[in-house]
């Protein structure tokens, strides 16, 4: 689709290619950025910009700060897990991250409007997990370190459009996302003897599900897909199944909640200790301090599968809710 760019933007080019100093640069940028009109033969011109100006921005920052280049990308693992939501553009990652985490990233109606990784923090009942709003998944503009930050986190949650196309939306992010080593830990067998792979666990969520009527789109969707993937479809803007979609995150990190008691004691149930499904009394003794794991003699959990106050040994595997007591 051609641009058709009207005579004021290229007046407004002109100023910008004197500008002299970043900051009248990022002026001018900005200036064409409003003069632009917004159609779909423009998403990519205005994405351009909109990258010129962070990148500007960017780097004055940095020359005023000490020195150090501070990335965006080095974001601190808080919480039960680090779940990135990455994506095609405009599926609605930001808006997903601004609705269920105390961020506010900007949510806009046209491609590329996220330029910055920015991390909040969801609580799903009393488990802290975090959501890492990402750019999005653009063979154009690709950061080396968004990829980086895909290859270290515990969740990527893959969101795609039910309204546009979401099975392109999601092979085409699957095969981009290959061509950098990064697979699906689901389908791992499917690479057997390929080198210098990542495999990160995947959730796919179908967002835009906004009700009944758009149903049969995700029912769709899920029948042309030829891979059985982790997925889950609800609506931000509606808040229709976002409860469920919690549920499948907290499922998909694969974790559980321990609390821990003094002897006498109630467990302070809103610091629940965060475990991988499978942990066992001594791995509960280690997060709860890295002496006890050696120093612990005996162990007394409450939990559904024991008898309330029921002695256990070390190697005793905890259950979701479990409330223990140790011993020292
Ligand atoms: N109908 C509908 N629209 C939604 C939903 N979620 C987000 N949107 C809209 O989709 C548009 C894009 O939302 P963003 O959150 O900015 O999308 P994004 O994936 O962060 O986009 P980029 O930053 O460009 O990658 C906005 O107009 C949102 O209001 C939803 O569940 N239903
Ligand atoms: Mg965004």
């Amino acid at each position: 689709m051609p641009a058709n760019l009207p005579p004021d933007y290229f007046d407004a080019e002109k100023r910008y290619r004197e500008a002299k100093t970043p900051k009248e640069k990022i002026a001018r940028l900005e200036e064409m950025l409003t003069i632009m009109p917004k159609h779909k033969g423009t998403d990519k011109l205005r994405a351009d910009l909109r990258r010129r100006i962070s990148r500007l921005k960017d780097a004055s920052k940095t020359k005023k700060g000490a020195g150090r280049r501070e990335s965006a990308y080095t974001i601190d693992r808080e919480g039960a897990g680090q779940v990135v939501v990455a994506g095609p553009a405009n599926v609605g990652k930001s808006a997903l991250v601004a609705l269920l985490t105390n961020a506010s990233p900007e949510v806009a109606d046209f491609p590329h409007t996220t330029w910055k990784p920015t991390p909040g923090m969801m609580q799903v009942e009393n488990i802290p997990i975090q959501l890492v709003d990402t750019p999005p998944l653009d063979r154009d503009y690709l950061e080396p370190e968004l990829l980086d930050l895909l290859r270290r986190c515990d969740l990527v949650l893959l969101v795609v459009d039910l309204h546009t196309d979401p099975v392109k939306q999601l092979e085409d992010t699957i095969k981009l996302l290959e061509e950098y080593r990064i697979v699906p830990l689901r389908f791992k067998a499917r690479y057997a003897g390929e080198r210098g792979l990542t495999y990160v666990p995947f959730l796919v969520l179908a967002n835009k599900n906004d009700d009944e009527g758009t149903e049969e789109n995700f029912e769709i969707f899920r029948e042309l897909l030829e891979d059985d993937w982790p997925m889950v479809s609800a609506s931000v803007t509606t808040g229709r199944n976002l409860k469920r979609f919690q549920k499948a995150v907290v499922e998909r990190l694969d974790i559980m909640r321990v609390y821990s008691k003094a002897p006498g004691k109630e467990p302070d149930r809103s610091a629940p200790f965060i475990l991988k499904n499978g942990s066992t009394v001594a791995d509960f003794a280690e997060k709860v301090h890295k002496d006890f794991v050696d120093k612990f003699k005996a162990a007394r959990v409450w939990g559904k599968a024991v008898f309330d106050g029921q002695k256990v040994h070390r190697d005793h595997v905890l259950a979701d809710g479990d409330v223990v007591e140790l011993q020292i």
